[in-house]
């Protein structure tokens, strides 16, 4: 699987107000968030290619999460399957990791036995919707799973982000760096698809009621590289809900663009026709279908200004062995 990059064709289009650039140059973890345990995201797991394992560490085949919705099974973005050539990763070319807070210290790496792609995602289609794959594995993981969100997520209702991804995001250069080898994680206000789509309208990006944005109208915190493919998660009843899934963004943290997920509700039939023939099935207690998410702030229709700019969509995977 090789390396994706569609950053540098936009980028010489792109012409940035230099006040933004100096803000931007400041330093961000997981882009604006904290270190964090896996014990708070127990469900959530690093996705490692296999390929030179012998000579790569783990936290530099890590390139994109997902999350145990049984212990069988792990929810994914379908373009974390994807290699820079659009062909769908084998089970072999990949792995994942469970209970792991730091990749330095890393564990055992879990093999992978299916992998199952949205038939409605295009690869290679940068803002593609349906951008949701399951992994399953060869045998149950000793993970506690997190039950899936299917019900409505207003704007304004407070999102959490965890990952490995990257916690500096260069608005000049358009590179995603310092990956840190804890987890990290962050919270974010979904932003309602009307204000999404005004965020994205000048760049051709037209987000529909599959996906969920999030951000902060001023930026600063955001999924990044690397986060790919990991849960977006709402406070249900006290506890975490996987209410999305991390798919693409203008950049990442960039002021006016939230970051796009795909919405796991729209999907739920489609997950569930997998899931719940699994022998793992009883784990699943799974499906959190009229919970109200809480963390609403009740607030929000403010709208995201909308830039008169290209934005850089920065999905796919992005792997470290360059670093
Ligand atoms: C990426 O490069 C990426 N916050 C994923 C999500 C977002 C930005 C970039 C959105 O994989």
């Amino acid at each position: 699987m090789n390396r994706l990059i569609l950053a540098p064709v936009l980028a010489a289009l792109l012409v940035l107000p230099a006040t933004q650039a100096s803000a931007q140059d400041i330093q961000y973890r997981i882009i604006g968030g904290d270190a964090a345990s896996i014990a708070d995201y127990p469900s959530l797991a690093p996705i490692l290619v296999t390929q030179l394992a012998d000579q790569r560490s783990q936290y530099q085949r890590q390139y994109c999460a997902g999350n145990f919705i049984t212990q069988r099974w792990v929810l994914t973005a379908a373009h974390c399957m994807f290699d820079g050539d659009f062909n769908q990763a084998s089970p072999s070319d990949i792995s994942l990791l469970a209970n792991v807070t730091d990749l330095a210290v890393g564990g055992e790496e879990l093999a992978v036995a299916n992998i199952h792609v949205h038939p409605d995602y295009t690869a290679g289609m940068v803002d593609s919707t349906s951008d949701l794959a399951l992994i399953e594995l060869a045998q149950d993981a000793d993970v506690t799973p997190m039950s899936l969100y299917i019900g409505e997520v207003p704007s304004g209702t407070s999102a959490w982000l965890a990952g490995w991804g990257a916690t500096e995001y260069n608005e000049i250069t358009f590179e995603a760096s310092d990956y840190p080898t804890e987890l990290m994680d962050v919270q974010v206000p979904v932003v309602g698809i009307d204000d999404c789509n005004v965020a994205f309208e000048s760049s051709g990006v037209v987000v529909d009621s599959t996906q969920l944005c999030a951000g902060l109208e001023e930026g600063g915190k955001d999924s990044c590289a690397g986060d790919s493919g990991g849960p977006m998660m709402v406070s249900v009843n006290g506890r975490l809900a996987q209410a999305g899934i991390v798919s693409f963004g203008a950049g990442c943290a960039v002021a006016g663009f939230p970051g796009v997920y795909t919405r796991v509700g729209a999907f739920a039939d489609w997950i569930q026709s997998f899931t719940a023939t699994s022998q793992s099935a009883g784990t699943l207690g799974n499906y959190v279908e009229d919970g109200k998410a809480s963390g609403s702030s009740g607030s929000s229709g403010g709208g995201l200004g909308a830039f008169a700019m290209l934005p850089l969509l920065l999905p796919f995977l992005r792997r470290r062995l360059q670093r």
